[in-house]
């Protein structure tokens, strides 16, 4: 059975919908309005082996963060409802991934709890039409509806592009192994007995 969700949420300032399959083969199709974030978000798909629509239409008069934050709201709720019960998954993941100077960490933990670290300072304010400082609230806003311990941490980086690229790579694999079935896992992998 696939593991697929697709969520909509409309608002005064976002109307976002959001079709997740995480047993996908990481075909994208993204709409946000905001060029680098799409570029951003068909990275993690691929990456990841992601099936992923994501369409936005967002209060960009105002600027990007409701966009941004919104649809990581968004897609963390897709992500918790396409996991269903979480059985038989690894439930942790991570990776540490280069792209050229930038070298990103990032750890999750699909534990039902939200708690969320990141340490990246920017160097730039702006991306294409990304601000760089929405990278936070969006992986924020993420661990947050999904429920998961997000940890990430940029080791080093010099080009502002390479460093969110890595940032998004990073967690698209550290959550496709995360995701993933171990066939020793029967149950839920957790001495409570729930995740
Ligand atoms: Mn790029």
């Amino acid at each position: 059975m696939e593991r697929k969700a697709e969520v909509t949420r409309k608002t005064k300032e976002t109307d976002i919908s959001v079709i997740l399959n995480l047993d996908g083969c990481g075909k994208s199709n993204i709409k946000t309005g905001i060029g680098f974030f799409d570029h951003m978000l068909e990275g993690f798909a691929k990456h990841g082996f992601f099936d992923l629509s994501v369409t936005v239409d967002g209060d960009l008069q105002v600027d990007g963060h409701h966009s941004v934050e919104d649809a990581g709201i968004v897609l963390g709720t897709a992500l918790k409802k396409a996991l269903g019960d979480k059985s038989g998954i690894k439930r942790y993941g991570s990776c540490i991934l280069p792209m050229d100077d930038a070298l990103a960490l990032c750890a999750v933990d699909l534990c039902g709890r939200p708690y969320f670290v990141f340490e990246c300072n920017f160097t730039a304010e702006k991306v294409g039409g990304l601000d760089t400082e929405l990278v936070r609230e969006f992986f924020y806003a993420l661990s947050y509806s999904a429920e998961m311990n997000l940890h990430i941490k940029m080791i080093s980086g010099i080009n502002n592009h390479h460093m969110i690229e890595a940032i998004f790579k990073a967690f698209s694999k550290a959550l496709d192994e995360a995701v993933g079935k171990d066939a020793r896992i029967t149950d839920v992998l957790s001495t409570k007995g729930s995740l």
